[in-house]
């Protein structure tokens, strides 16, 4: 192991960290940092939130014991020095590789792991329920929960602070406060903290306390004893009465989340006093990357970088979707002043900022509050504008009862828009967005989308635009956008599947095709380069853009169904409620049924990280398993 990890390279478990003084742990912090610095330069990863988290790390599991102490990490992003420390160093390499280091938490990763995580706003919920655990169960283990200032701003954390508070539990809430989310942290709460973050910090107040302390006779009273009152309350009155103490909480900061000593001390004070506690510790994302300090969102996820040249690699030319989603939401705007744009807590990952700037009065950011901003957008529907509520697929998870009980029961027209559809690559199975196909189409009176190409984006986003019935939804993947289809387009019409044809084929002289394919969003473009590939083997392949997830153009489809004996469907969603699965029944209920039917889809499985082709590959969803999907179901029926 190299020089540089002297320290760090002997560290399997936290509990090592007892056997150094506090300058080595100032020296683990080091080399935690360098690490990090090191391996996600070549790996790629997240950046800027773990380097703003050294500190706090080393200090937290060289004062508390861990195991059997236990640290719940919210959303995960951040814990790269968690990971240092629990012995995945020699590991660091295969960060969020096929088969590697999850960039998240995983239970199965590793036993200090304590919860898995990915979505944020969880951390204080499942620490006080580990919490309520160990009393129920009788053993003595501490719980730290870490959260950060936009994941406490989402509503669950709030439900949980209230419960933790009522039950008087045993338990340390950390906020790692470095004023930003992803983009700055927005918000009504973010203002407050700035009003903590304004009050002398703890550091401060510790050094005029000990100077009082000196120049009292008498035993010399206990800074500990201080702390186990809050020093800020003790020692500075003007620091009472923050909403957390208002909670139940012992309130502790603002702390400098980066002066490891005075961590130290805090955490090694703090472990033992009973009842909920609260530290508040003021972080710097990217803290010790000049770049990465002054850019934290541009810095906050990376694909391998030059460190010495503090630069991260031209983003490729590829017209991304969230980029044509982005301009055409624009457009839309210029054109028609009641459409509206709304994101949870992610205007750029979104493709949102350029609408942010062009139109700042439609323009919403609700903060980490997928709920909210689907019941917000009910609300903006229901006054009688057109709010499109812009949220990936795997957050939409999060507003699954707000989209049907307060659009659809009342037939809202919300405009949802499902950015990072599908599989999404290195993120792994907490980002998949594999379920809206499911979870959405058996609500009553929603309409499902997917576009095959950008221009079909930008086609179907004028529709949602005019309609006004009911909810509607689009899902479009993470990624650049195909360039392979036929440049003809039908105009897009509700419930109407486009038929793609068979390559080669004039459209109306198909006749009886081998095998139908019917493909949705994302998928298309593999069906028609799939059948590209089997018309060159002589394999009449009829390719249908579905475009309707729901109501599925059963006319169509059906009537190329009938003509032939084979029906291949291909989606990324899992099979259970997936659009094959209801093709099928639909079929079946128009008595059409092929010989053959077979669907490409997501296993009733997790679907581990990797890149986008690797894993589309592993699970058969590209156009190469497509073929080999076809010639093998000809092959079992004796007609190869
Ligand atoms: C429910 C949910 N919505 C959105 C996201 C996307 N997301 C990942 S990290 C992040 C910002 C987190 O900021 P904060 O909690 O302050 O932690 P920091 O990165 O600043 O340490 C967001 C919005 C998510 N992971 N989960």
């Amino acid at each position: 192991m190299s020089e540089a990890y002297r320290l760090l390279s002997q560290i399997v478990n936290p509990l090592d960290l007892k056997k150094f003084s506090d300058p080595e742990l100032h020296e683990v912090a080091k080399e935690v940092r360098q690490a990090i610095l090191d391996k996600i330069s070549q790996t790629g990863g997240h950046f800027s939130s773990n380097l703003g988290t050294v500190e706090l790390t080393v200090a937290l599991y060289a004062a508390f014991d861990m195991p059997p102490d236990k640290v719940i990490w919210d959303t995960g992003h951040q814990a790269y020095p968690h990971k240092l420390l629990t012995g995945r160093l020699p590991r660091f390499e295969t960060m969020r590789k096929h088969r590697g280091l999850s960039g998240f938490l995983k239970r199965d990763e590793h036993e200090l792991d304590a919860f898995g995580a990915g979505h944020a706003g969880t951390a204080i919920s499942a620490a006080l329920g580990f919490a309520e655990a160990r009393d129920q169960l009788g053993t003595k283990e501490r719980i730290v929960a870490v959260t950060g200032d936009a994941a406490i701003c989402a509503g669950m954390s709030w439900e949980a602070l209230n419960h933790a508070g009522e039950l008087n539990t045993d338990m340390t809430v950390v906020l790692n406060d470095n004023r930003m989310s992803i983009a700055p942290n927005v918000g009504a709460l973010t203002s407050y903290f700035t009003r903590l973050r304004s009050r002398p910090y703890v550091q401060d107040i510790a050094q005029r306390a000990k100077g009082i302390i000196e120049r009292i006779p008498g035993p010399a009273p206990r800074i500990a004893a201080g702390l186990r009152h809050g020093v800020t309350h003790y020692f500075a009155p003007e620091s009472t009465g923050t909403i957390f103490e208002e909670m139940g909480f012992e309130y502790i900061g603002p702390v400098d989340g980066h002066d490891l000593q005075t961590l130290l001390e805090i955490f090694r004070n703090l472990r033992d006093v009973p009842g909920p506690k609260f530290v508040h510790a003021i972080t710097v994302k990217g803290k010790g990357y000049e770049v990465a300090e002054e850019d934290a969102t541009k810095w906050h996820g990376v694909v391998p970088f030059d460190v010495a040249a503090c630069e991260l690699p031209k983003k490729s030319s590829t017209r991304a979707y969230t980029q044509v989603f982005g301009d055409a939401m624009i457009e839309l705007a210029d054109q028609d002043d009641k459409v509206l744009a709304i994101t949870a807590a992610m205007p750029d990952g979104t493709g949102l900022i350029g609408f942010s700037q062009k139109h700042p009065d439609k323009y919403y950011d609700t903060g980490i509050a997928e709920q909210h901003a689907v019941t917000f957008a009910a609300g903006l529907a229901a006054g009688g504008l057109k709010p499109f509520c812009t949220i990936y697929s795997t957050f939409l998870q999060r507003g699954y009862d707000q989209v049907l009980h307060d659009v659809c029961i009342q037939n809202l027209p919300v405009r949802f828009c499902m950015d990072r559809a599908g599989l999404v690559g290195d993120d792994g199975p907490t980002h998949h967005g594999t379920f809206d196909i499911s979870f959405l189409t058996h609500i009553p009176k929603m309409t499902l989308i997917a576009p095959r190409d950008a221009t079909e984006l930008r086609e179907m986003m004028g529709f949602m635009a005019d309609y006004n019935k009911g909810p509607i939804a689009i899902r479009y993947p993470r990624g650049g956008v195909p360039e392979n289809l036929p440049e003809s387009r039908s105009p897009i019409e509700y419930g109407r599947a486009e038929v793609l044809g068979i390559p080669g084929v004039p459209r109306g002289q198909e006749g009886r095709p081998d095998v139908v394919i019917v493909a949705i969003g994302s998928m298309v473009t593999e069906a028609w380069t799939a059948a590209q590939q089997l018309a060159d083997e002589g394999v009449k392949a009829l390719v249908i853009n579905a475009r309707w997830c729901k109501p599925i153009d059963i006319d169509t489809i059906g009537a190329w169904a009938a003509k032939t004996n084979h029906v291949i469907t291909i989606e990324e969603n899992v099979r259970i409620g997936g659009f094959g699965q209801q093709l099928r029944d639909q079929l079946g209920d128009a008595s059409i049924f092929p010989a053959r039917f077979e669907i490409m889809s997501l296993p009733d499985d997790w679907v581990e990280h990797g890149t986008q082709p690797i894993i589309r590959g592993e699970h058969g969803l590209n156009a190469d398993h497509l073929v080999k999907q076809v010639k093998r179901s000809r092959a079992n029926s004796g007609l190869a």
